[in-house]
């Protein structure tokens, strides 16, 4: 800026300033953050990017989520918040096809609508989609239960529900990566609802089942832990290598145990920064900038590299920002 633009830009300010138009008369938008489930600390860690974006660009944060990962719980929700219309929706919709109509009204509303982490099938409704490589983190869980097994043995999935876009594109990932093994057979596939208890009682009735199993995949923060402490209290340690999905405090434990041996490790602060930041720049005039699809690296962490910083410095929190 040349210096004569410089003090026609400051005095232009000092008049707005003057006239009490600076900061009051700028709009602050309103976004909602819906996520999947408001007690699990991959959404707890998902918030806390979002706040912290959200501080830094002015805009009013509404988080709502439910006790359980449910469309019957979600969409209550989102039918409240639209009451009160918000400016953008981000969403982590709970269910491919269920959220869709739900969805539709904010859309018919003139609501801008960003999936976060999870979406639904029906993309032209969507501003922008931000997940991570969920493919590719199936895979990369199944090349580590190889590994562990020397590439032999029987291996099951501990999973969620089927109709979750993201769960579900992690277990076909998996499936496809173990077809590479002709030595290893998946034996049973197993679905615990979001609920640790349950997928804790399916694990071990795996383990009681094929006593020579040699892996259980974990495909969420639940799924990983029921099975970690199934293999833990039944003194598995070490016979049967449990990979799971994200890194709340109780699997990162698991892992240092060495109870998990590798965790497939999400950025959910980074998703929850760009759901705001993209949201705004569509409020603010800026929706060329926003890309249709976003897909975020995963990060594989083992129990030899858990303590070092460039890991563990994606681990996930349980306390939300204020
Ligand atoms: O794995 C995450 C998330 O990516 C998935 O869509 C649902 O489960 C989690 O929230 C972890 O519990």
């Amino acid at each position: 800026m040349t210096r004569q633009k410089f003090r026609t830009a400051l005095a232009a300010g000092a008049v707005l300033a003057a006239m009490g138009l600076s900061n009051a008369n700028a709009k602050t938008y309103t976004i909602a953050l819906v996520p999947g489930i408001a007690t699990d600390p991959f959404y707890i860690t998902m918030q806390r990017g979002a706040a912290a974006e959200a501080k830094k660009l002015g805009v009013h944060l509404i988080w709502q989520g439910g006790a359980s990962f449910s469309p019957e719980t979600q969409i209550p929700i989102l039918q409240a918040l639209l009451a009160k219309h918000p400016d953008a929706l981000v969403i982590a919709p709970t269910n491919k096809k269920a959220l869709i109509n739900p969805i539709k009204q904010y859309v018919s509303a003139h609501i801008p609508v960003i999936s976060v982490d999870t979406t639904i099938s029906d993309h032209g409704l969507l501003k922008s989609r931000i997940t991570s490589n969920n493919t590719q983190g199936g895979a990369a869980a199944a090349k580590a239960i190889a590994t562990f097994a020397h590439e032999r043995g029987d291996v099951a999935v501990i999973n969620v529900k089927p109709g979750i876009s993201t769960t579900d594109a992690r277990q076909k990932g998996f499936l496809a990566q173990m077809k590479h093994y002709p030595n290893m057979k998946v034996v049973a596939i197993e679905y615990d609802n979001d609920s640790p208890t349950k997928a804790f009682t399916e694990a071990q009735l795996l383990l009681l089942k094929y006593s020579h199993l040699k892996g259980i995949f974990g495909t969420n923060v639940f799924s990983a832990q029921g099975a970690g402490k199934a293999v833990d209290s039944s003194g598995k340690k070490g016979r049967v290598n449990v990979v799971g999905y994200d890194a709340e405090p109780g699997e990162v434990k698991l892992l240092k145990q060495g109870v998990v041996t590798t965790l497939i490790v999400q950025q959910p602060a980074l998703e929850g920064k760009l759901g705001v930041k993209y949201a705004y720049d569509i409020l603010s005039g800026h929706a060329g900038s926003v890309p249709k699809s976003k897909l975020l690296d995963n990060i594989t962490a083992i129990t030899k590299n858990a303590n070092d910083p460039d890991i563990s410095k994606y681990f996930y929190k349980s306390e939300l920002a204020h």
